[in-house]
């Protein structure tokens, strides 16, 4: 037995066995699972499509964008859309989502403008979005910490009798931090109505799955108390699938689950990263072959369900939203440089204005300077 190789990795694509929800092979083949189904329209499916061609389209004009100079820096979500949009189309507009800094596909089931990741990626704007009006909070950096901020929050709104839910994303590494495991605890003997929807990507940074686990991650929720699932996370129908349950078995009082969704990083970590120094091509080129959309496209051209004029119609649509937001990245204001003592305190701060009048008299100093 090979001890190195990624716990679980055996167990992926057609032959999976039950304990990986899958119901689109990657040829795009309808597939039964004896607990979880789905009836999706064509009309659906087909949207569904869509969400999934245009976050990825957002995701490369970023990159590029990033790349020429545009943007500060831009974490991908390649290879990851199927378990965001999935997941994001799972959730009532009552829900609320705790991302990390990657979940762009979420936010785009959130209404989230994608102009306002960018602003937050270009350094010119201090937060993004009003979490409040799109049920999506701010983007986290530091991880796993936004586990925390779920499970409170799922406790508040337990005790305020909602009919509502927390998702809380976080990834692989994330696990191994001690926020997310007192999370799990929080959420346990709280019954906290929250779903943690860990997207396995396989790598954290440069480190592998198995320097974080020993087990499949999902198993690590029976441990605390609460069920653990392991889905395919390049398969849209089965992710949506699994996190409807999850969400309505947490609005319904029977607390947390924690969704392991089995995916793989297609791309960087960041636009800093250069993945060549630690991984092979090979395990790259063999997640290709499962790649989200394509099994989607499969399905509803195996189907019948969709025609050549629509793939070219998404596609140009595609497109247009790139440009679109292309040229509205190079058209965003910068911010006052003063504008960053703004929103740090509610009240007035003597400590936080002193430091502003300083840093004030600084930029002054530069008056007249050619
Ligand atoms: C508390 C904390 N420690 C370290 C970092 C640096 N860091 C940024 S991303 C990352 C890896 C996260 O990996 P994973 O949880 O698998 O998420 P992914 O980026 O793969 O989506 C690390 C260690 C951080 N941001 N916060
Ligand atoms: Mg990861």
């Amino acid at each position: 037995m090979n001890t190195n190789a990624p716990v679980g990795a055996e167990t992926y694509g057609a032959a999976a066995p039950p304990e990986l929800v899958q119901l689109l092979t990657p040829e795009g083949e309808r597939v039964e699972h004896p607990d979880y189904d789905i009836d999706l329209t064509p009309e659906q499916v087909r949207s569904l499509y869509r969400d999934l061609v245009l976050v990825r389209r957002i995701d490369l004009e970023a990159v590029a964008l990033q790349r020429q100079g545009e943007l500060g820096i831009w974490a991908s979500l390649l290879g990851q859309e199927a378990a965001q949009i999935g997941s994001g189309r799972a959730l009532s507009d009552q829900d609320m989502v705790f991302p990390t800094y990657r979940e762009h596909g979420v936010a785009w089931c959130r209404n989230v403008d994608p102009i306002k990741l960018l602003g937050l990626f270009r350094g010119v704007s201090h937060g993004g979005w009003d979490p409040a009006e799109h049920n999506f909070h701010l983007y986290t950096i530091v991880i796993g910490s936004q586990t925390l901020h779920a499970v409170g929050y799922a406790m508040g709104i337990q005790r305020d009798g909602a009919e509502a839910a927390a998702i809380v994303y976080f990834g692989d590494g994330a696990t191994s931090q001690g926020d997310v495991n007192e999370s799990f605890i929080w959420a346990a003997v709280n019954n906290a109505p929250v779903v943690f929807f860990c997207q396995n990507n396989q790598w954290a940074i440069s480190e592998p799955l198995e320097k974080q686990s020993r087990i499949p991650l999902y198993r690590r929720a029976s441990g605390f108390g609460f069920p653990g699932i392991r889905v395919d996370g390049n398969d849209v129908f089965a992710c949506l699938a699994v996190t409807r349950e999850a969400l309505r078995n947490a609005r319904e009082g029977q607390g947390p689950t924690l969704i392991e969704a089995y995916t793989y990083r297609m791309g960087a970590h960041t636009t800093s990263d250069d993945p060549t120094r630690y991984r092979v091509e090979s395990e790259l080129e063999a997640w290709k072959l499962k790649d989200p959309i394509e099994r989607v496209k499969a399905y509803l051209f195996k189907n019948e369900l969709a025609d050549q004029e629509f793939f070219e119609a998404i596609d140009l649509e595609a497109d247009e939203l790139g440009k679109d937001l292309r040229r509205r990245c190079l058209e965003l204001p910068d911010p006052d440089p003063l504008a960053i003592f703004e929103n740090v305190y509610a009240e007035p701060h003597a400590l936080l204005q002193e430091e502003r009048e300083q840093f004030a008299a600084y930029l002054a100093s530069f008056e007249g300077v050619a």
